[in-house]
């Protein structure tokens, strides 16, 4: 029996669109990824005696020198205590080009670097007296043959454990950029793990008696592409492997939505986005709905920016802006009539609270009359 600390997506050296200093703190924070990871393995509880890194480690096929020195001095930390280290290039880190990171440091590379270009048995590890044959490849653009989705795959070994790793996309084809596995081959090869990376968000799935698993990405890029927050540790040996994940501490990307439909007041929204707020993480909160008042996104984010490490105010309501009113009051149109007669009302109305009033009733019956209005010609 032995334990693998599977990793894929690090993506170090990503920069996230977020404004200074707070992008260089979280690319700080990513760069950080590796060092935590290695703290992990290295950690006597998890037993831990091999780390597999399923593709884009790095962001770029090119990473910056002192980013690369410190990847090269964390992973030796892991070799140096006897864990064995297993590195597969990705997309983002693509070993193809003459100046790629994988190229120009292989001789001092940590550990067994795959560079076969097409699924091979790489080597076969004495893992704690236990034999563990590898099976892997590099994508390599212009070398690795792929019309269609990969389907040659060396057969599992008759003894000890057979692992496999690939970055690419299992029974799905993500696209130029994308290496396509076919799940049935994969299944019929009988490895006791495949361990995968590309699909960021994680996943597991049964492949005849193995166990595929993307590891998924630890710390997010961004709202879109938020991270799963866990590593992802794996025991092999006796039965099927069992897959365990163990929370991360790194900062969360979270996206909420507010609907604003029913708030009255300006002040009720701004207490529920309140609420919303996660105070550790990086928050996205898209409003949506229909609103009845004016909103006014400038305070709020002044109010309410501090609450978390970051707030991006998303407006995705169905409001109607001056311009817009202007447009729908001149349409041959009920709605165009509605407009009309309410803004006239608006005028004449007697005082704040009348005028209030009136602009509620426009704008919700805008809402009842949506897309209904220019079919109804007068
Ligand atoms: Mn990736």
């Amino acid at each position: 029996m032995f334990r693998v600390l599977h990793l894929a997506d690090l993506h170090l050296g990503h920069r996230p669109d977020l404004p200074a200093p707070l992008q260089e703190e979280v690319c700080r924070e990513r760069n950080g990824v590796l060092k935590a990871a290695v703290d992990l393995a290295l950690d006597p509880r998890q037993e831990i005696s091999m780390v597999l890194i399923a593709g884009d480690l790095f962001d770029h096929h090119q990473p910056e020198a002192p980013l690369v020195e410190e990847t090269i001095r964390e992973l030796g930390r892991l070799e140096a205590a006897g864990i064995r280290v297993v590195t597969v290039p990705g997309n983002h880190d693509e070993i193809t080009y003459n100046d790629a990171v994988y190229r120009r440091e292989a001789r001092r590379w940590p550990g067994l670097l795959v560079t076969e270009p097409m699924p091979a048995k790489v080597a076969t590890l004495n893992i704690n007296g236990d034999a563990c044959h590898l099976v892997a490849m590099a994508y390599t653009g212009g070398v690795s043959r792929v019309d269609g989705p990969l389907k040659d795959f060396p057969p599992a070994e008759g003894s000890g454990v057979t692992l496999a790793v690939f970055h690419g996309s299992l029974d799905w084809d993500g696209g130029e950029r994308s290496l396509p596995l076919d799940g049935e081959a994969l299944a019929a090869a009988g490895y006791d793990y495949i361990a995968l990376g590309h699909i960021h968000r994680g996943g597991q799935k049964h492949l005849g008696r193995s166990q595929a698993c993307y590891a998924g990405m630890v710390a997010g890029r961004s709202f879109a592409d938020p991270g799963t927050g866990s590593w992802t540790i794996v025991t092999l040996g006796d039965g099927p492997a069992r897959v365990e994940q163990v929370p991360a501490q790194v900062t969360p990307w979270r996206v909420v939505e507010v609907d604003v439909t029913a708030f009255h007041e300006p002040e009720e929204l701004e207490a529920a986005i309140r609420e919303s707020l996660d105070p550790g993480a990086l928050m996205q909160v898209r409003l949506v709905g229909t609103i009845a008042f004016e909103l006014a996104l400038e305070g709020l984010q002044a109010r309410l920016g501090h609450l978390c490490s970051y707030l991006e105010l998303v407006n995705d309501t169905e409001g109607w802006a001056p311009e817009v009113l202007e447009s729908l009051a001149a349409e041959p149109t009920i709605r165009g009539l509605f407009v009309r007669r309410l803004r006239a009302k608006l005028a004449g109305a007697a005082g704040p609270g009348e005028a209030e009033l009136v602009r509620r009733a426009l704008f919700r019956g805008l809402l009842a009359l949506k897309g209904g209005g220019r079919s109804c010609r007068l």
